[in-house]
């Protein structure tokens, strides 16, 4: 064939090594390469958040012979792309006639027969895959500002962000290591939400804002020595205005992605209590000046201030929360919890509805813990940007360890609660690196 063909190969770029080398060379030989390079969104929806984004790994690929152009492919089926761009050959590794991935072969099949292109499949290359290398590099290579900006990526996405309490770092690795596949695509945790409730209970102190930032920082700490994904902290009311300064540049060059303030004023109590008579909403003019002073303090462009409404929890109305939602993006809030402990999803869908309409590019969270029959592609339908799933590491640590503390003391010894354990092998060899 002569070198004047033109080639459609569609590529992550992340994490290069010599089987994508391989992919160029063969279509170096033809002519000149157009690189359908995967967008952020393309590869979230079939992985994780990539190492680097877009742009920068365009430069990259950019600079490789042969390398003419690069396009984005927003999808996972290039048969998009090749209808477009119409490119005499495309290249792809022949690893995708199994799986989920034949699919997308089919529809490209078609549509280079429909104008006489041609497919070219190169043998896979066996022993590495990016994926691998990419989640290693994420454990040596992690620096705050990294973790830092990857909630703002994740959110540009489009992507429902999904978060997960844990409390100290085992939860942390638990969150951070489960994952599942559905379909051929990868499902976990996207972060972590560092909750002011299970902070406090795993010390054995009521959720009063009695355990301070500094207690809590320290234990972020300890999850970031040993994981990679990015964390929201709960920041409760924030405490005294005049410290805010001080706990934002903490929060910021310790990697914390965000922070959320709850507009509740006085002596704070949990939001999920029944009895709410004695819990005080801020005002409105008072929170939103908290806001801007947050806003003012953070060094890093890519921090997020968030602003937890309470109005539903204190049984006030869609109005009054929706009028809230608007003063503290006025004062520049980066996003808008919406809390509520009702039993179903009525009551903050009501909010989403007629919040969405006017901000339909700020993000909003839920917290579902009581209308937990809510599934995540309704809320998706009704442009929530985040779930936090808030508590639920240390509600599942607690039954469990009371559990076989019961059967120790019914059976004086501990050989029937061996069915409730993980076998002391696997404890020993759980954490990488014991031996
Ligand atoms: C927390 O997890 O501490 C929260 C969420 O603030 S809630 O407990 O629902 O108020
Ligand atoms: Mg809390």
């Amino acid at each position: 064939m002569k070198k004047n063909k033109s080639v459609y190969i569609g590529l992550s770029a992340d994490a290069l090594h010599h089987g994508h080398m391989k992919l160029l060379e063969k279509g170096r030989q033809f002519g000149d390469i157009t690189v359908g390079l995967f967008t952020d969104k393309a590869i979230a929806t079939f992985k994780r958040l990539p190492y680097l984004n877009y742009d920068q790994r365009k430069k990259i690929i950019l600079n490789f012979k042969g390398v003419k152009k690069v396009v984005p492919q927003n999808d996972h089926d290039y048969s998009i792309n090749l209808k477009k761009i119409r490119p005499d050959i495309m290249i792809h590794g022949d690893d995708w006639k199994l799986g989920y991935q034949s699919k997308f072969r089919r529809n490209c099949i078609k549509v280079l027969k429909s104008y006489g292109g041609k497919l070219i499949e190169v043998p896979y290359t066996k022993g590495v895959t990016s994926s691998a290398f990419v989640e290693e590099l994420n454990q040596i290579a992690i620096t705050p500002d990294i973790r830092r900006s990857t909630i703002k990526r994740l959110i540009q996405t489009g992507q429902l962000v999904r978060i997960i309490e844990t409390h100290n770092p085992l939860s942390a690795i638990i969150a951070e290591t489960t994952h599942i596949d559905k379909g051929g695509i990868k499902f976990g945790f996207d972060g972590f939400w560092s909750s002011s409730l299970t902070d406090s209970t795993s010390l054995g102190k009521p959720d009063n804002e009695s355990v301070t930032y500094s207690q809590r920082l320290s234990m972020v700490d300890n999850i970031f020595d040993v994981t990679s994904k990015p964390l929201i902290f709960d920041g409760d009311t924030g405490g005294q205005i005049e410290h805010l300064d001080a706990k934002i540049k903490s929060m910021e060059r310790l990697g914390i992605s965000a922070v959320i303030f709850e507009d509740k004023t006085g002596f704070k109590q949990n939001s999920l209590f029944k009895n709410t008579s004695n819990q005080k909403q801020e005002d409105k003019i008072k929170f939103s000046n908290k806001i801007k002073v947050a806003k003012k303090a953070q060094r890093s462009n890519d921090f997020m201030v968030i602003s937890r409404i309470e109005s539903f929890i204190l049984g006030k109305s869609l109005s009054d929360a929706f009028n809230r939602a608007q003063a503290y993006i006025d004062a520049g809030t980066d996003g808008i919890m919406i809390h509520s402990k009702s039993n179903t999803p009525a009551e903050i869908f009501s909010f989403s509805k007629k919040f969405k309409k006017t901000y339909p590019n700020i993000p909003l969270i839920c917290v579902p813990s009581t209308y937990n029959q809510v599934k995540e592609k309704d809320l998706i339908n009704e442009g929530f940007n985040i779930v936090i799933y808030a508590n639920h590491m240390l509600r599942a640590a607690y039954p469990a360890m009371r559990k076989v503390a019961l059967q120790i003391l019914k059976s004086s010894r501990s050989k029937e609660a061996n069915k409730y354990l993980y076998p002391i092998k696997e404890i020993l060899t759980l954490i990488p690196g014991a031996k």
